[in-house]
């Protein structure tokens, strides 16, 4: 058996050499997810890409648009296949420069740190020059710009958030928003050896602690919470917390010395409260209206918040759809009013439940592949990718600054599928046909591969030497290849350094060191920067050779803002006051409509004022699946037990059920201005009514005659290429306004579950 690690959790498995023939979690894990069934199942299915390809229209008739995602493939060698690839970035590079290579290439990939597909791309396109990158992520777009206004750096909130062991011990009542998804934190970047979300929330209930899930899905907590179920209309927490501020304000539940002492601004945001600068006051029957939720339960809530020990947390879903910022300012709002940020089980969370790594206090850093320097300022916020693409030139607004988008000749994507993560991706394949030339490195014949010129195969992290450890995780995993690669995939790495031989900075990219070689040698530097703070680890034959290596975490019982909340003068906060910033000078300065210098109430477009309700009357949760990682091996076991009839489960309230004549099992199409799909129905009163819960992860399956088609299941032909707010730019991919019906047409096979066309 040996040992290997996963996004999702570590495994141990044997094999044959070819394939995996047993595979059981690791020992050590206590809440192991079934996720690590799909891995076996998907390593030799036949949408693994198996050698190199090239579309066929391109090597025809050079780099250009047509027909890109209908033409078929011509397989190459990869002698072949690379010469072409440095031909073109070769072309590309001397002739529009380092600027027309769109090499942000945003994915998780796979879990392995040295194989890391996009720090592999980015330091092979440093070698050339550089490219334009992204900025942020599609997880925390909104968060990653708005908190370190609000509350400085980030990594405040994500890195040190108060320890679950903590959370565990001391809270009493966690107001979860978003609920504390089982799901989600069954994932973090990089890996998670000991899945523990469970374990911390029945420690804290046992203890007599309450929850309460604010979620548009009951089984957003884990039953082990007991939960009270509080399900507002998505999109509309923002309201609800505005009541919740007001009732705390309005009854002299606030605590003022902690306001006083700790945060600016509150006068401004109590004046929006009131009513005083627009006629309205944001109390619970103004919320009620708004979010569905009765106002007695409003006002006793926040009641209920203001006599205990009282956490607010808020998942990142919240912060994934338009107007994102708000709800997210708010809870850090509450937070400060409620008075008990720094204190033990107190405060303001962003996202316990939304990844394993939330609340796993920091361990000591890991090897990193080095990135070397990107010659190219240029970057896009990264869910502007298809607007850049299709408007060269165009000013556009960011976080202060005033923007132009480059005009990108070249888009370089390796571990990451656009065609799962962005919005409206019909829009997405127009944008995709501008550049000269797509290149794209995935292990499977994702819809992104299918959208490429040129396709090289990679090796899935079962088929490679790498280690690895998750984000807050402090276990340390040897990976050691457990089969040999499919067909002739070959790491990302050995692409990149024949590549970079080919284009003349073979030894700025390869250093003359194999992938092995790398491994012993980032580890060795990194052993010895270690041994020099006082870290005694073991040799890396010794590390090789082992299961695993537990990595030193300084500090276990980590509470969130408990320095500040000790000496605010001797450790103040990254924001310009150095406090929390209720309202901000230089968010208000910037003067966006859509995010003002307070959190305030903003109505999403989508809703038209309510006049869409009229067409599109279910508000669409997009959020991430339970069965797999993003689109990752959607073709695995474990994805594929859930799909209904071979396509993506819809889950909708048996009264919204009803009012179409649906029933349980049936195929339906999901539809709105934008696009539609086809997915299975379940029937589920885990679900609010007027709800209709799509997860993301299909493998997109357009109709070859209307792209706004998708006939899996993929929820991104529905969401709205629409950013968060000028403020963010970020991606707004959580929710969508939609209607159903029984698909009467026969049901369309799936092309996306073979490979696509193949010419010789
Ligand atoms: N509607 C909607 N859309 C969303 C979201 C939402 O909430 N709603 N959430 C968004 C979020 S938070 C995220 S993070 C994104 C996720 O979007 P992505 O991270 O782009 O999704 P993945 O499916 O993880 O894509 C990773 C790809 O890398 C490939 N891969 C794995 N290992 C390797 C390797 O070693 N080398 C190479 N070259 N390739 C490899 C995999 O096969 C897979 O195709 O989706 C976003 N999209
Ligand atoms: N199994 C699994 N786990 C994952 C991932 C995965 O693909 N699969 N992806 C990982 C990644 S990349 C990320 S970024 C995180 C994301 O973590 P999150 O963003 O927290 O995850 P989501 O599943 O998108 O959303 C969590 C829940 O929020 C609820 N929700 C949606 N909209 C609203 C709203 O307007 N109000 C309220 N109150 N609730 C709402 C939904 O019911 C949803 O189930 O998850 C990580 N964990
Ligand atoms: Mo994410």
């Amino acid at each position: 058996m040996t040992t290997h690690l996963t996004h999702w959790g570590a495994f141990e498995a044997s094999s044959d050499g070819e394939r995996l023939t047993s595979v059981r979690p690791w020992r050590g894990d206590p809440e192991p997810m079934p996720l690590i069934e799909n891995i076996a199942s998907a390593q030799h299915h036949p949408t693994r890409i198996d050698q190199p390809y090239v579309r066929r229209g391109w090597l025809a008739n050079g780099p250009g648009a047509a027909p890109r995602g209908a033409d078929p493939f011509v397989p190459v060698s990869w002698e072949r296949a690379l010469d072409l690839l440095a031909g073109e970035l070769g072309r590309v590079y001397s002739g529009h420069g380092a600027e027309a290579v769109y090499g942000g290439s945003y994915g998780w990939a796979s879990a392995g740190r040295f194989h890391h597909a996009q720090s592999q791309l980015h330091r092979f396109l440093n070698c050339l020059g550089g490219y334009v990158r992204h900025a942020n992520s599609y997880s925390l777009g909104a968060s990653t710009v708005l908190l370190p206004h609000v509350i400085g750096d980030i990594g405040w909130v994500m890195q040190h958030a108060t320890a679950k062991t903590v959370l565990a011990e001391h809270s009493e009542l966690v107001v979860a928003f978003g609920g504390l998804s089982p799901k989600n934190a069954a994932v973090s970047p990089g890996g998670v050896s000991r899945h523990n979300a469970r374990t911390w929330i029945a420690a804290a209930r046992a203890r007599g602690c309450r929850f309460v899930s604010i979620s548009p899905l009951r089984d957003d907590t884990p039953q082990e919470g007991e939960a009270e179920w509080i399900a507002p209309l998505p999109g509309s927490d923002a309201a609800l917390m505005l009541a919740l501020a007001q009732v705390l304000d309005e009854e002299g539940l606030a605590d003022r010395e902690f306001l006083r002492k700790y945060t600016v601004g509150y006068d401004r945001f109590a004046d929006y409260l009131r009513g005083t600068v627009d006629g309205t006051v944001k109390d619970p029957q103004w919320a009620a209206a708004i979010t569905g939720v009765p106002a007695g339960r409003i006002r006793t809530l926040a009641r209920e918040m203001a006599a205990v020990r009282t956490l607010v947390t808020v998942s990142w879903s919240l912060q994934r759809a338009q107007y994102g910022e708000q709800p997210l300012w708010l809870g850090v709002v509450l937070a400060a009013m409620l008075g008990q940020i720094g204190l033990p089980g107190g405060g303001f969370g962003h996202g316990y439940g939304s990844a394993a790594s939330l609340g796993e206090p920091a361990r000591i850093p890991v090897p990193r592949f080095p990135q070397g320097r990107n010659g190219v300022e240029t970057f896009i916020p990264v869910a502007r990718i298809a607007d850049m693409l299709l408007n060269p030139g165009l000013p556009y607004r960011y976080n202060g600054h005033d923007l132009v988008y480059p005009d990108i000749r070249l888009v370089y994507w390796c571990g990451g599928n656009p065609f799962h993560h962005h919005q409206n991706l019909a829009r997405l394949r127009t944008a995709f046909a501008r550049p000269d030339t797509v290149v794209v490195h995935d292990a499977f014949w994702t819809a992104t591969a299918r959208h490429a010129d040129i396709v090289l195969p990679s090796t899935m992290s079962i088929e490679r030497d790498d280690y690895g450890v998750g984000e807050g995780d402090r276990v340390f995993f040897p990976m050691r290849a457990l089969t040999r690669p499919h067909g002739v995939a070959r790491d990302d790495y050995w692409m990149f350094a024949e590549t970079a031989e080919r284009l003349g900075v073979g030894k700025e990219f390869s250093e003359g060191r194999t992938a092995g070689e790398w491994l012993r040698h980032l580890y060795g530097e990194w052993r010895l920067v270690q041994s020099v703070a006082g870290h005694d680890l073991p040799e890396f034959d010794a590390f090789w050779a082992s299961e695993s290596l537990e990595l030193p975490v300084p500090d276990p019982d980590q509470v969130l803002g408990a320095q500040f909340r000790a000496d605010p003068d001797r450790f103040p906060l990254t924001t310009p006051s150095g406090k929390i910033e209720i309202f901000s000078e230089m968010v208000d300065g910037f003067g966006y409509a859509d995010c003002p210098g307070h959190p305030v109430w903003l109505e999403p477009e989508e809703w038209l004022g309510g006049a869409a309700a009229a067409w599109f009357p279910l508000q669409l949760v997009a959020n991430q699946p339970r069965t797999k990682l993003h689109s990752q091996l959607d073709v695995g076991a474990h994805s594929q037990s859930t799909k209904v009839a071979g396509r993506e489960p819809v889950r909708l309230h048996p009264l919204d059920a009803a009012a179409r004549g649906l029933h349980e099992g049936e195929i339906v199409r999901i539809f709105n201005g934008r696009g539609s799909c086809l997915a299975g129905l379940v029937v589920d009163d885990a679900v609010r009514a007027g709800i209709a819960q799509l997860s993301t992860g299909a493998w997109y399956d357009p109709d070859p005659d209307d792209p706004t088609f998708c006939r899996h299941g993929n929820p991104n032909v529905l969401t709205a290429d629409r950013p968060t707010s000028t403020l963010s730019q970020g991606c707004t991919g959580q929710l969508a306004l939609v209607e159903i019906e029984r698909y009467a047409d026969a049901v369309p096979d799936l092309a996306v579950s073979s490979p696509p066309p193949v010419t010789e």
